[in-house]
């Protein structure tokens, strides 16, 4: 009898152990089942929504000198931060503004406008504008594209429109 109590118990260890590493397979399944899906999300892109990806680093640089998007759609206009420098310190933002306006004229605005996150209060000079981002950060916008025509975009930061500057293209 005890033999067999033996058996059993160990034979019921050992299923145990067995269902203990069936279950963490089942859960690395899982983990691949999510991640599939989040990648198809991303890729489900929306027709009337054309997505900029602008980064900007800690050397006052953003990637593009030029965005070109096409007329009568969105424009989702994601900025990341690839620094590490804090928002007071090397904050970024992406503002577009309306043809005609002086990007230093403005930038001097732009400047003293520090609780407003660098955004002239009030102004009628920018079409668009995200907020400002510190190192690692990353924030979105979407707006209807002006009409067909160059514009300027600029980092509202003190200091950084003279490298941070670019032009948008609605085409
Ligand atoms: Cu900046």
């Amino acid at each position: 009898m005890r033999i067999l109590k033996t058996i059993a118990l160990s034979a019921l260890t050992v299923l145990f152990i067995n269902c203990g590493g069936g279950d963490k397979k089942e859960d690395k399944k899982e983990e691949v089942k999510l991640k599939t899906n989040t990648s198809t999300s991303t890729k489900k892109e929306d027709p009337n929504v054309t997505e900029i990806v602008l980064l900007a680093n800690d050397q006052m640089q953003f990637n593009m000198k030029e965005i070109k998007v096409p007329a009568g759609k969105k424009v989702k206009l994601v900025l990341r931060h690839t620094g590490k420098q804090p928002v007071e310190v090397m904050g970024h933002n992406f503002v577009l503004l309306t043809q005609g306006t002086q990007m230093s004229e403005f930038a001097a605005k732009a400047s003293t406008a520090r609780d407003n996150d660098y955004i002239p209060e009030g102004t009628d000079q920018v079409i668009a504008h995200t907020k400002m981002i510190g190192g690692g950060q990353e924030t979105s916008i979407t707006f209807d594209a002006p009409e067909k025509g160059e514009y300027t975009f600029i980092c509202s930061f003190p200091g950084h429109y003279s490298m941070m500057n670019g032009k948008f293209i609605v085409e």
